[in-house]
């Protein structure tokens, strides 16, 4: 299968300025090499266009409505078009707000192929909020909640139905800031949420064979990667970090377990923010956990 990179480089959904630039610091860490070193043909598509971040107050309780929608609609359009040829969809972001148009697109390809579309959410945040429980009102902060077709009307259904999703398709990895409310969500929802906790007690491995337990040929597994996952000593780079996250390490293993299923079909990477990097190295460690997930391994060539 060929990859198709696509930058979304806009920072409109997030509460820090920076996500903007994510796809090219993805791109100087040296993403389209990497992939090629491991034998697959790389396009890089560029970057999609859309509206500047105008830096307004929330109105009724959401941030950048407007401009959301737009650059959702450029990434549903060539997330789509790239499933359409039968290539896999990357996408760069970006703050997370931009997987609603992303894992849209993939639903509806994944329904007119009859595929089962699983999705595992690697985010130190599970993402669920909407307009009416939002403390922020930032849309980065929404995208699980309007792909399960509970946030503002303007950026649900864009699947073909309400929902893109049923919570029993998702996963959460790594979660340690939830808001007040949304923890009434993840349970009125029944979201399967794999929090640090459950992590420090069972260990990343019996954590992720428990995620990807129920994924066979009939899988297609989307993987929506928040950079700010990981612990931000080894990803300061995000914007809104939270301590006490996985390792490199035990991140990797994360990413080897899912290119061990075979069936990882379409991918987000998101809020990197190069303006609070260290020399980049939250891209770079990016593209190694990127390599890891298209089957790169230490000893297997
Ligand atoms: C927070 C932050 N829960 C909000 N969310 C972030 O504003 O909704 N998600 N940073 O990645
Ligand atoms: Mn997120
Ligand atoms: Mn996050
Ligand atoms: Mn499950």
């Amino acid at each position: 299968k060929n990859i198709s990179l696509i930058g979304a480089p806009t920072d409109v959904g997030a509460s820090v300025r920076g996500a903007g630039m994510g796809p090219d610091a993805l791109r100087v860490a040296g993403l389209v090499e990497a992939l090629r070193s491991q034998k697959f043909e790389v396009q890089d598509l560029g970057n999609l266009a859309g509206p500047p971040n105008p830096w307004a107050a929330p109105s009724g309780g959401l941030r950048h409505l407007e401009e959301v929608t737009a650059w959702n609609r450029a990434v549903f359009d060539a997330v789509a078009a790239v499933l359409a040829a039968g290539d896999f969809p990357l996408l760069m972001g970006g703050d997370h707000s931009v997987a609603i148009g992303s894992i849209s697109a993939v639903a509806r390809h994944c329904r007119a192929e009859r595929k089962h579309l699983r999705v595992l959410w690697f985010d130190a945040h599970t993402d669920v909020n909407t307009e009416a429980i939002s403390p922020s009102g930032n849309l980065h902060g929404m995208p699980v909640a309007c792909l399960l077709g509970h946030g503002p009307q303007a950026l649900v259904g864009w699947s073909g139905e309400r929902a893109a999703l049923r919570p029993e398709d998702m996963d959460f990895i790594g979660i340690r800031s939830v808001d007040a409310d949304e923890k009434e969500a993840i349970r009125l929802l029944g979201l399967q949420v794999f929090d640090m906790r459950h992590i420090d007690e069972h260990g990343i491995r019996n954590t992720m064979t428990e995620a990807l337990h129920d994924i066979d040929e009939g899988t297609h597994l989307h993987v929506s990667f928040d950079l700010d996952c990981l612990d931000p000593m080894d990803a300061p780079g995000v914007g809104t970090g939270v301590r006490g996250g996985p390792t490199y390490r035990e991140m990797q293993l994360c990413m080897e377990m899912i290119a061990d299923t075979g069936r990882l079909g379409s991918l987000d990477v998101v809020e990197i923010n190069p303006a609070l990097d260290v020399r980049n190295r939250t891209a770079e460690l990016a593209v190694e956990f990127v390599q890891s997930l298209f089957g790169a391994s230490t000893l297997a060539r």
